[in-house]
């Protein structure tokens, strides 16, 4: 039987990543770090699961690292464990470093001096590239900015930073080491479990609350938000979850962008979000917090998926629209469910 461990496990990631390795037939250990309440949400579906297992550790105790993974002896290392949130990078920018950054290097450490060396990969993010892109002129006499592999990387938050450090250690321990290492350059992908504090859910929650208020005769206060006109390339982390698990299927280990190739203004995803619940005027609803914007932003992502559906064989399967749809009508369901739409019971 296989056996995969998955750093940042209680993650949106983490948690569809473990779904689709117990699929496949997997004894998944999962490591979750500790906190003063209860963050296996995402998990609850499958904490009886025989073939998974809920262990305590953190990556930036290279200690708890250790012991882990020589004693869960994985043939596969997935690490999505980070502080993810960029707003949150500028704030803390050294926790942002010590968990994004070197929690990748305490990993990769430990993993060189195995005896049997698991498969490695690592959670790299499009973040990374920060105001970088560049101009791809298609056969159509049409042209488009984009990033692929290729492009340079000029990182825009300590949050990026810290990622690009850990995409570089990576490589290197790849090259040096001959370790089986590999780095997806990922990029926006969201869910029924992103994440509330990501701009994504934090609307289509809004829309689920003013759903619910309008229909009872109900008021509730106007959705605060940063900048509206940053664009992203945004998919679906179920389908994202599958190109993490084929890079380290192949023959040789490499880096891949995995994107849909689209992209989108956060006004698109804020319009068609309130477009689901037969609202046109998002305007009413909304206030601009200058607050909320970034000391310095990522104006635009739209990643080049070509090698990742040339060598794994992949393509997402959700469209922009489908995931809007997906998730407004999954907040207004534990909306009406739980009073809340966090969705507790049902993660999916
Ligand atoms: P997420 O929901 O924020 O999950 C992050 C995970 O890391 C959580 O399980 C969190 O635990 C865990 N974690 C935080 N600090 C830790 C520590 N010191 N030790 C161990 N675990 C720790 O992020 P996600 O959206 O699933 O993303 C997964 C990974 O992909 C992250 O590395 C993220 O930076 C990267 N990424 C994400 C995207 C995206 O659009 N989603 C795109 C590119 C790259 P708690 O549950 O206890 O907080
Ligand atoms: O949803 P966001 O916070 O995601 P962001 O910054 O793109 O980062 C996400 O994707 C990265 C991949 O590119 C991951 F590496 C990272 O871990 C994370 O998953 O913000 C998206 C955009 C930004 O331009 C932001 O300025 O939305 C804008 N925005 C506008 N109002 C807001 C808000 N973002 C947040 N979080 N909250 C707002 O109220």
């Amino acid at each position: 039987m296989k056996r995969a461990v998955i750093f940042g496990v209680t993650g949106q990631d983490g948690s569809y990543l473990s779904d689709l390795l117990l699929s496949l037939g997997y004894k998944v250990t999962g490591v979750a770090r500790r906190t003063s309440c209860d963050n296996t949400l995402r998990l609850a579906h499958l904490l009886h699961c025989k073939r998974f297992n809920l262990v305590q550790g953190d990556i930036t105790d290279v200690g708890s690292v250790y012991r882990i993974l020589n004693k869960a002896k994985p043939h596969e290392v997935y690490n999505l464990a980070a502080q993810s949130h960029v707003w949150t990078s500028f704030d803390q920018p050294g926790l942002t470093w010590d968990v994004t950054g070197k929690g990748c290097l305490n990993i990769l450490e430990v993993i060189r001096d195995m005896n049997k060396r698991p498969r490695f990969y690592q959670a790299s993010s499009s973040e990374m590239f920060g105001d970088s892109m560049e101009l791809m002129y298609f056969e159509d006499g049409s042209h488009g900015k984009y990033q692929d592999e290729n492009t340079a990387f000029n990182p825009q938050s300590p949050y990026a930073i810290a990622k690009l450090a850990a995409h570089h250690a990576t490589g290197l321990y790849r090259r040096s080491y001959d370790l089986f290492a590999c780095s997806g350059i990922l990029f926006n992908h969201e869910s029924e479990r992103r994440g509330d504090r990501f701009v994504t859910r934090k609307v289509t929650r809004y829309v689920a609350d003013l759903d619910y208020a309008l229909a009872n005769g109900e008021q509730i206060p106007k959705l605060r938000l940063g900048n509206l006109y940053s664009e992203r390339d945004w998919g679906h982390a179920e389908d994202y979850v599958k190109a993490m698990f084929l890079m380290l299927q192949q023959d040789k280990p490499d880096d891949y962008v995995v994107a849909t190739g689209e992209t989108h203004s956060v006004e698109e995803f804020v319009i068609q979000a309130f477009k689901c619940i037969g609202i046109y005027d998002y305007e009413d609803y909304i206030t601009i917090d200058e607050k909320l914007y970034r000391p310095s932003e990522v104006p635009y992502l739209r990643g080049s998926p070509f090698k990742a559906n040339d060598f794994l064989d992949w393509k997402p399967e959700t469209s922009f629209t489908d995931l809007v749809r997906r998730m407004v009508h999954h907040d207004i369901q534990s909306r009406s469910k739980y009073g809340t739409s966090e969705g507790i019971s049902n993660p999916s």
